[in-house]
């Protein structure tokens, strides 16, 4: 049987060479409520259409890689409870299984490359967890960005992360990331994190010619691409710290570790703001769809990946 199952629409659009756009699913089963994580997930592929390309939701369905959802796939995966949350070291054993499980951004990129798709739109990607010097949480996403050439277009890490601890782990890992149109790097709910990012560009054309460059030199990994939240979507950094730091107190006081320690922080936010994080959310990864669909259309026919 083969692993990866493209849906009708995406195999067309591999075919013939349309831009495509890579989404991941472990967002729609443990990063946001029903039935908001459904319509996010169906509104995030209209932006990308809308945008010019095709979007590509990606997760395991039944042992199989499926490469494309239909809007009921979407609805059970959105729906499910107990779902497993499949990183790089999850995948090989749910799909050796026949099981279903949503991917991460790391998964979502295995999966990506492997169908040839090199651009990738999500919310916040994984990093090093605040008191990783003490609990070695480190998210399996920052390996990947290292060794998998898909081009990543996130909002930044979360402030739920250690973020100067993320962006060392990544420069030592020789993962470029960029912040696009500003200096600053942007912070998920906020445009600015009060760091500098290590590189900014300014168009589509350039982030897709680097990621060209890249495979040029024969430098494994991707990029990383942090596109600030709008402006009108922003909830202030002031106003998120303190809520964050409580939500980490009780993260460790309750004995929340692993794989459980990003899905309990986003919900334990989402109350502490009474859901304006998830509005935040949910207009942050429409810019970050529509990003990626220029970036995905700037991209050359003959990369080797496509
Ligand atoms: N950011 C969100 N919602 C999410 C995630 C990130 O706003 O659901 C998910 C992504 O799938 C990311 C994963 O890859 O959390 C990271 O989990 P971990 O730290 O366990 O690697
Ligand atoms: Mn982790």
């Amino acid at each position: 049987m083969p692993l990866l199952a493209p849906s009708p629409e995406v195999a067309e659009a591999l075919e013939t060479g349309r831009p495509i756009v890579a989404l991941e699913s472990t967002i729609i089963t443990h990063g946001m409520p029903w039935p908001r994580n459904r319509d996010t997930a169906l509104s995030v592929e209209q932006a990308v259409r809308e945008a010019g390309a095709v979007p590509a939701t990606i997760a395991v369905i039944r042992g199989e890689i499926r490469i494309g959802l239909d809007a009921q796939d979407i609805e059970t995966l959105a729906r499910s409870e107990n779902v497993a949350k499949l990183s790089r070291a999850d995948l090989a054993v749910c799909l050796a299984q026949g099981g279903t499980g949503s991917t991460t951004v790391a998964a979502t990129m295995i999966a990506a490359a492997r169908a040839g798709i090199a651009v990738f739109a999500t919310g916040g990607i994984g990093g090093v967890h605040r008191g990783a010097e003490h609990s070695f949480d480190i998210s399996a996403d920052l390996h990947e960005l290292a060794q998998t050439p898909v081009t990543v277009v996130c909002a930044g890490a979360k402030a739920i992360l250690d973020l100067p601890k993320t962006l060392e782990m990544l420069e030592t890992l020789g993962v470029p990331v960029i912040a696009y149109g500003q200096d600053a790097l942007p912070a998920f709910w906020s445009s600015d994190a009060g760091i500098a990012a290590p590189l900014r560009l300014d168009t589509p054309d350039e982030i897709a010619r680097a990621h060209v460059m890249r495979r040029q030199l024969g430098l494994p990994g991707g990029q990383l691409v942090a596109n600030p939240i709008p402006a009108e979507a922003e909830i202030p950094r002031a106003t998120l710290d303190p809520l964050i730091a409580c939500a980490q107190d009780e993260a460790t006081a309750q004995g929340i570790t692993g794989k459980h320690v990003t899905p309990f922080l986003l919900r334990r936010i989402f109350e502490m703001t009474d859901g304006a994080s998830l509005e935040a959310n949910v207009a942050l990864i429409h810019a970050n769809a529509r990003l990626a669909a220029r970036i995905a259309a700037a991209m050359p026919a003959d990369l080797p990946e496509k």
